[in-house]
Order: C-alpha cells, then sequence, then structure tokens
C-alpha cells in the first residue's frame, strides 16, 4: 500500500501581506476574502489541498498580534488556536515592506513550531536585489527551513512551496476526504462575501466595525436563492455613510456582492440586505459564533 501523509500547515502573518490572496491562488479559486485595506481576514479558514499522496490542511488567519479591543482578542485567539496544532507554520511576509517589529514579534510566537517556513510575497512589487538582504536578516532570526520567494497575486514561486511544504507532511491517514475542498460554513461564506464589497466600497476603517449575519436562506421553485444577511454597524451615522445617499451606496454593495455569489457558486441569487444599528455589537456572544470566533470575557 503506498504511504500518505496528512498535516495541518497554519498560515501567519501581518495584515495585508496577502495570507488569504495566496490561500485563494493554492485552491484556484476565492475561500477566503481579500482587501487591500488591514485586518481583512477575521477567522481561520480552513482549506485542504492534495499534493499527489500529501494532503495539506492550510489554514488562513487574522493578520493581528496586537489586540485593543473584544473582537482583536477573539481574531488573535484563533490565530494562537490555530498555531497551536500546526505540522508546519508558514509566515507570509510582505517584501515590500520588509521585517518589521510586527514581523519580529511573530517570529517569537512560532519559533518554537519544527517546521517553519517563510514566504517573501509581493515580489512582483520589488527589485530581486532587495530580497536577499531580507532573506539573510530572516535567517538570522530563526531556524527556517526553507524561504521561499513567490507571488501569491502572480502565482509565482507557488508550486515549488508546496513541494517544500508537502516534503515535511507527517506519515498519517488522510484527516480529510482525499480532494481539494474547504471547510467553512455555507452563512459564513456569503456573509464573507458580502463583508469583502463593504471593504471595497466603504472608505478608511468604517468596515473595521461592521459585521455581516446571514440570517436565513430560501430557495425558489425555479432553484433561484434568496439571501437575507443584516449588515450590523454600531451608530446610525454609520448606518448613514453604509447606506448612502438615496440607498446608493447599499445598492453597489449589494449588487457587487450578489453577482459574486453567483460566480462562486454558479447559482442565481437574490441578495436581500438590511442594516441594522447594533451599538453593542462588539460585545455580544452570538456576533461572534456566527463569525466562527471564540467569545472572549
Ligand atoms: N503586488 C502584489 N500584491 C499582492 C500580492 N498578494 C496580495 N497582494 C495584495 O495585498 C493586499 C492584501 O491581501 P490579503 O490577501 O487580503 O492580505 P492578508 O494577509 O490576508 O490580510 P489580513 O486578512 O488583513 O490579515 C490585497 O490588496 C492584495 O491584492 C502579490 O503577490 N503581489
Ligand atoms: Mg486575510
Amino acid at each position: 500500500m503506498t504511504k500518505t501523509y496528512s498535516g495541518f500547515i497554519t498560515i501567519v502573518g501581518p495584515t495585508n501581506a496577502g495570507k488569504s490572496t495566496l490561500l485563494n491562488q493554492i485552491m484556484g479559486r476565492k475561500v477566503s476574502i481579500v482587501s487591500h485595506k488591514v485586518q481583512t481576514t477575521r477567522t481561520n479558514f480552513r482549506a485542504i489541498k492534495m499534493v499527489g499522496n500529501r494532503q495539506l490542511i492550510f489554514t488562513d488567519t487574522p493578520g493581528i498580534f496586537r489586540p485593543n479591543r473584544r473582537l482583536d482578542r477573539a481574531m488573535v485567539g484563533a490565530v494562537m488556536d490555530a498555531l497551536a496544532d500546526a505540522d508546519a507554520v508558514l509566515l507570509i511576509i510582505d517584501a515590500t515592506k520588509g521585517i518589521t517589529d510586527t514581523v519580529r514579534g511573530i517570529v517569537d510566537k512560532i519559533r518554537d513550531n519544527k517546521n517553519l517556513f517563510v514566504a517573501l510575497n509581493k515580489t512582483d512589487a520589488v527589485k530581486k536585489g532587495d530580497l536577499l538582504p531580507i532573506a539573510a536578516e530572516l535567517n538570522e532570526m530563526a531556524n527556517f527551513r526553507e524561504i521561499f520567494m513567490i507571488s501569491a497575486m502572480k502565482n509565482d514561486g507557488i508550486a515549488e512551496m508546496l513541494d517544500g511544504l508537502a516534503a515535511v507532511m507527517p506519515e498519517s491517514p488522510y484527516l480529510f476526504d482525499a480532494h481539494d475542498d474547504v471547510d467553512i460554513p455555507d452563512n459564513l461564506y456569503l456573509s464573507e462575501l458580502t463583508r469583502e464589497k463593504i471593504y471595497r466600497y466603504i472608505h478608511q476603517e468604517l468596515p473595521y466595525h461592521i459585521n455581516v449575519v446571514t440570517e436565513h436562506v430560501d430557495v425558489d421553485n425555479e432553484g433561484v436563492l434568496d439571501i437575507y444577511q443584516k449588515i450590523v454597524v454600531a451608530s446610525e451615522a454609520h448606518k448613514k455613510i453604509v447606506v448612502g445617499r438615496g440607498g446608493a451606496q447599499l445598492k453597489q454593495i449589494g449588487v457587487a456582492a450578489r453577482h459574486d455569489i453567483q460566480d462562486q457558486w454558479g447559482v442565481n441569487a437574490r441578495l436581500h440586505l438590511f442594516v441594522r444599528v447594533e451599538e453593542n455589537w462588539e460585545d455580544m456572544a452570538e456576533n461572534y459564533t456566527d463569525q466562527g470566533l471564540e467569545f472572549k470575557k
């Protein structure tokens, strides 16, 4: 019988380094939402990738390490949980930013893992000569097995990286079914697609204070989905911005989210969005469990 291998790889790194972009590139579809703003990913997303007879179970994590508020603490908790049972850790660094204090802080949290890897991402946006000093510094910071140079966006260096990661997976029966797959509840995925559009269209920091909850999904006789989502904001002022003049902003978000849902799932859908003010949503446990997070007292 051929041997099988299966293990957990946790993707960590500063916010905006390209962790979610990388996971999407590995899976060939949008598993985890992406934006140019900080702190897009809020909870762990798991994706299973087969490389021959080796199963790589990736976890994408939020890029946050210095918690200020309750939601932050829950996100940091999610990162730490994903690190606790990792067979390997893949640190993603934005090569355009190099080694920051945040990167140093993360390295201190992961250095005990025996299969440490680092990927210098966004190589498409820097000069080759800028990469070597970063790599040299990384080698002094911890015992990395390999340093990969990648562009998650351009799909550059990803295949080699997967081979390197696959090589250290422990011998084990497959822990999940042996095909590429993602492990995300449908309702959460639908909420995420809408939250991504809020990050795209609403400016500054506001998206960071918004939550999206899929309340229910119906299917009509023709197989069209009716998706009901509430967008939770912390104040009337925030609501005004999200709704926009004459509802224009909300409409733009809704149309883009509906198109994306249809594209991702190959379905027809109607999306019903409601904006609700819940001043203390960040202090309410149900807003955490819905997002796959643990509420921290
Ligand atoms: N030029 C370039 N941009 C990239 C690359 N990978 C990601 N990006 C961009 O970097 C930004 C952040 O990407 P994300 O994948 O959301 O980053 P993240 O690390 O998941 O961020 P958090 O979820 O906030 O922790 C987006 O605007 C991406 O398009 C790359 O290889 N090259
Ligand atoms: Mg992310």
